[in-house]
């Protein structure tokens, strides 16, 4: 256990998963919350060489083509001990119970923010980036393997906005666009949330967010395991996962690329 001197730094989960029914409300009233210590210093240790590993040989691939971050998505495809964290029981654990329903992975990815990039990752919903339909709920697990604190790229949130469900894709470089949609959000309080190595946010996908830009020395490692409603199907509008699959409108995401997280 890591002490600040101002704070006792905790685990918020035990090892089965479970977490307080306070930090559920807290999603549900917030649209994120902290929870600390998800992961051991044992596994933050494991799954960050792996991470570190994977980043070395395939950053070239990165989704993302400039200095936001490095993206390397679907991990847990190609990494086996990767794979383990985004399928990990203990984090799927914690998601069913702040979504209140069952899960599925819609897909990992690993965010790096590499050493001074220098540039933030503006305010953004997920959810209308993604090509789903009946769905009751989505939410992302970012797990810290690194420190983050404001100064490496931790992230935001706009409390309450996971109730806004009618917004087209935003801009995640365009730090006026989540604004031009409803100006009023300028105002909201923007909570920052500094995470210690093997600390999670999780945030609901309709939760406006931005990431801080990395100012040090050390990559902001940070590997997102994102979970939709197992019900969710095929919306027909076009998205990087989903447009190799070949899949028509109405079928169900589901089946092993779609898997239910480990028990
Ligand atoms: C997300 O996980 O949805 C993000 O937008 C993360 C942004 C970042 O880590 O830079």
């Amino acid at each position: 256990m890591a002490t600040s001197g101002v704070l006792e730094w905790q685990s918020d989960v035990d090892r089965a998963g479970r977490v307080a029914p306070e930090l559920v409300e807290r999603y549900r009233s917030d649209g994120f919350v902290r929870v600390r210590g998800v992961l051991d210093d044992e596994e933050v240790a494991r799954f960050r060489t792996a991470a570190a590993g994977f980043l070395e040989a395939h950053r070239s691939e990165s989704f993302a083509k400039d200095k936001v971050f490095t993206q390397l998505v679907n991990v847990w495809r190609q990494d086996a001990t990767v794979g383990e964290l985004t399928l990990h029981p203990r984090l799927a654990a914690v998601a069913e119970q702040l979504a209140g329903i069952r899960l599925r992975i819609w897909h990992d990815h690993m965010l790096v923010k590499e050493p001074h990039n220098e540039v933030a990752t503006e305010f953004h919903q997920d959810r209308p980036y993604w090509p789903h339909t009946e769905d009751r709920h989505s939410l992302s697990a970012w797990v810290a393997l690194v420190d983050v604190p404001p100064e490496r790229g931790c992230m935001s949130f706009l409390p309450g906005t996971q109730t806004l469900t009618g917004f087209r894709p935003q801009d995640l470089h365009n730090e006026e666009d989540l604004f031009t949609l409803d100006p009023e959000l300028r105002w909201l309080p923007r909570v920052t949330v500094p995470l210690r190595a093997g600390d999670c946010t999780f945030h609901s996908s309709y939760t406006g967010h931005m990431a801080l830009a990395n100012r040090t020395d050390q990559a902001r490692i940070a590997h997102v395991a994102i979970y939709m409603d197992a019900e969710t199907a095929y919306s027909g509008t076009s998205h990087p996962v989903t447009d190799p699959l070949g899949l028509a409108p109405g079928d169900r995401l589901d089946g092993p690329m779609f898997p239910r997280p480990a028990r």
